[in-house]
């Protein structure tokens, strides 16, 4: 298992992120802290420099775990389950973007807040609609040799997809060998009834994974049992990135980035 911080770009509208602003100052802090890799929240990957990218990730001997597309949505309404064709259709053409990067400098990509709202719609059609918004984008990352994850969200950012068992179901239903399964310790510990449960249930499909504590402030400082979920996680042999996804709590960015990386360092050593 390898510790990953989550940083973005200026203009993120996100708040649990470590550092918003400058990749390269995010990168360089990450790396001094001691993480292995940064995973970026890029709203727009075009403003993202790949060159510069990779010569920062040789530099410094990092890698980038995983691309955040959120950003599209928060700020752009960018959706694929959107009931506005266009900004449905323009999600899709986004997240092809995202993946052109990522088979540039590496990564898995998110899809988590980019997928929308359902609202009162039949579940059967967003179902529909969101697996082929997912495929399309899958099949064009297949080419690449990139891969798709999908993370189930907590009620209050999404009425679409909330549990682990709903996420893997449409997983599967989209059949794709490159698609797989992102779990988010502070949504699971909103909506899953038993964590550790989940993780055994759904550990085949399980690509990445996301850690803040209960009340989003780096792990350590709410009342997530770690112990027990990073038991877990060793017994089920994920081997995948463990990314900090936290509000800049305590202390702000840099002070709760290494707060997170001393108390997960100790988990990770065990
Ligand atoms: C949003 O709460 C979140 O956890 C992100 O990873 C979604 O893109
Ligand atoms: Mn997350």
């Amino acid at each position: 298992m390898k510790l990953s911080l989550v940083i973005s770009t200026a203009d993120a509208s996100f708040d649990a992120l470590a550092f918003k602003g400058d990749l390269e100052k995010g990168m360089k802090m990450a790396k001094e802290i001691g993480y292995d890799a940064v995973e970026i929240a890029v709203r727009d990957p075009k403003v993202v420099d790949a060159s510069k990218m990779n010569i920062l990730k040789d530099e410094m001997r990092m890698e980038i775990s995983a691309i955040g597309t959120g950003q599209a949505y928060l700020a752009e309404k960018l959706s694929l389950i959107s009931e506005d064709e266009k900004l449905r259709l323009n999600a899709v053409e986004r997240l092809k973007e995202h993946v052109d990067l990522s088979s540039k400098i590496g990564g898995l990509i998110i899809i988590g807040l980019i997928r929308g709202f359902a609202g009162e719609r039949d579940k059967k059609k967003v179902k529909e609609m969101f697996a082929e918004g997912v495929r399309e984008v899958a099949k064009y990352a297949e080419k690449l040799g990139v891969k798709l994850v999908i993370e189930p969200l907590n009620r209050y950012e999404s009425d679409y997809l909330n549990t682990a068992d709903e996420t893997a179901k449409v997983i599967k239903k989209i059949a794709m060998d490159n698609v797989g399964l992102l779990l988010d310790t502070f949504h699971m510990n909103i909506e899953e009834p038993v964590m550790e449960e989940s993780i055994v249930k759904h550990g085949d499909l399980l690509l990445h994974f996301h850690v803040a504590d209960s009340n989003r402030w780096a792990p350590g400082y709410g009342h997530i049992d770690f112990n027990s979920i990073f038991e877990t996680l060793f017994r089920i042999g994920y081997d995948g990135f463990v990314s900090v996804e936290c509000l800049p709590l305590p202390g702000g960015a840099e002070i709760s980035a290494r707060e997170a990386h001393e108390f997960l360092s100790k988990l990770i050593k065990r």
